[in-house]
């Protein structure tokens, strides 16, 4: 199995999230992918893949944002991280704002997505840690391939970032995917929040499914997307699937809605699977409340071996720092392969 990990990643270091009303530390550290790849050991590093693969997903006018953000922020007689305190919600509209304020407001939809000094090459080179584990499955050399992304990525959308992420690794690896000649790839997301930049990304196209399973959007972040009749749109209508799940979901219920998810992209055949695995489902994740046990990951990746694709494994979130390598590796572990 190539794992795939590049240090440059680590460039990316948020102090603070507002949560509940106050600052707190920020959850998305860069330890994180430390003992992750402290854990795996074995790891390559990327391969640059330029930015046209981002703006496959993104536009072109976020991904300038993001390159640019934190300059901006700095001209502007500002220190520390970069966020936004202003949004445009419904009455959202093409006006043309210099100031950085307003394209932090424009560009993002929560307060827990800063944009530090490093920001942009770590988000960059998480991208390219996604395409980079991608091509031994398109050459058709492997399996399985593990992408050791970080920030993560699902939560970004189009023209938007948020819920710790910036550009959406999953995304950007799933089109590349089509655009390498697979007519039809799928993915499978079982981070505990919804997906939605993902979900957002392909809402209205028909050759790549999204299924997530994930906290009931009544009661978790991101609340807005991932309700059970959200469906896609268009040639896309179909092509989204959401299960989400109450809180205190333990193995049995979620292995249930897994096998759910992995009919429908049996029935969807799909050549390449794309995998944006979230660690936060684990019983001790400070943030999360569903209560997977590390023994449960090496069943849920036998599960999702089964369906006997080429699949790409993108590290999503997981905040249980002490605990992530070795939830990470279970995981991997129940594919069967060195
Ligand atoms: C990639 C990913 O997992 N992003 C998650 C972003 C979640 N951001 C908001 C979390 C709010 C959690 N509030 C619970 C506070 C517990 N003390
Ligand atoms: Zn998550």
């Amino acid at each position: 199995m190539l794992k795939v990990f590049d240090r440059r990643q680590l460039l990316h270091a948020p102090a603070l999230e507002l949560q509940n009303g106050g600052w707190v530390v920020h959850a998305e550290k860069a330890a994180r992918a430390e003992m992750i790849a402290e854990r795996l050991g074995g790891l390559s590093p990327a391969t640059d893949f330029g930015r046209a693969p981002l703006e496959r997903v993104h536009t072109s006018a976020y991904v300038d944002f993001l390159q640019a953000a934190h300059a901006r922020w700095l001209a502007a007689g500002r220190e520390g991280d970069a966020i936004g305190y202003t949004w445009p919600v419904v009455r959202r509209r093409p006006l043309d704002l210099e100031r950085i304020d307003a394209l932090l407001g424009l560009y993002s939809y929560d307060a827990g997505t800063p944009i530090a000094a490093g920001t942009w090459e770590g988000a960059y080179w998480g991208a390219q840690t996604a395409l980079t584990a991608l091509q031994p499955l398109l050459a058709g050399e492997t399996r399985t391939a593990f992408a050791l992304c970080r920030p993560p990525g699902h939560h970004a959308g189009p023209d938007y970032l948020g819920g710790y992420c910036y550009l959406n690794n999953a995304a950007i690896a799933a089109r590349a995917a089509t655009d390498a000649g697979h007519a039809r790839v799928a993915i499978l997301d079982v981070d505990y929040h919804h997906g939605n930049g993902t979900q957002d990304i392909f809402y209205d196209c028909d050759d790549v499914l999204f299924a997530s399973i994930h906290a009931d959007p009544a009661t978790d972040y991101p609340f807005f997307w991932g309700h059970a009749d959200e469906t896609g749109d268009g040639a896309g209508a179909g092509a989204t699937l959401n299960l989400p799940l109450p809180r205190g979901t333990a193995a049995g219920a979620y292995l249930d809605a897994l096998t759910r998810a992995l009919d429908a992209i049996v029935a969807f055949s799909p050549s390449l699977l794309v995998v944006s695995f979230g660690a936060d489902t684990f019983e001790d994740d400070p943030i999360s409340h569903f209560q997977l046990r590390q023994a449960d990951y090496p069943r849920v990746a036998e599960a999702i071996a089964a369906l006997d694709l080429p699949r790409l494994i993108v590290m999503e979130g997981g905040y249980a720092v002490d605990a992530l390598g070795h939830n990470v590796a279970a995981f991997l572990d129940g594919f069967g392969e060195a």
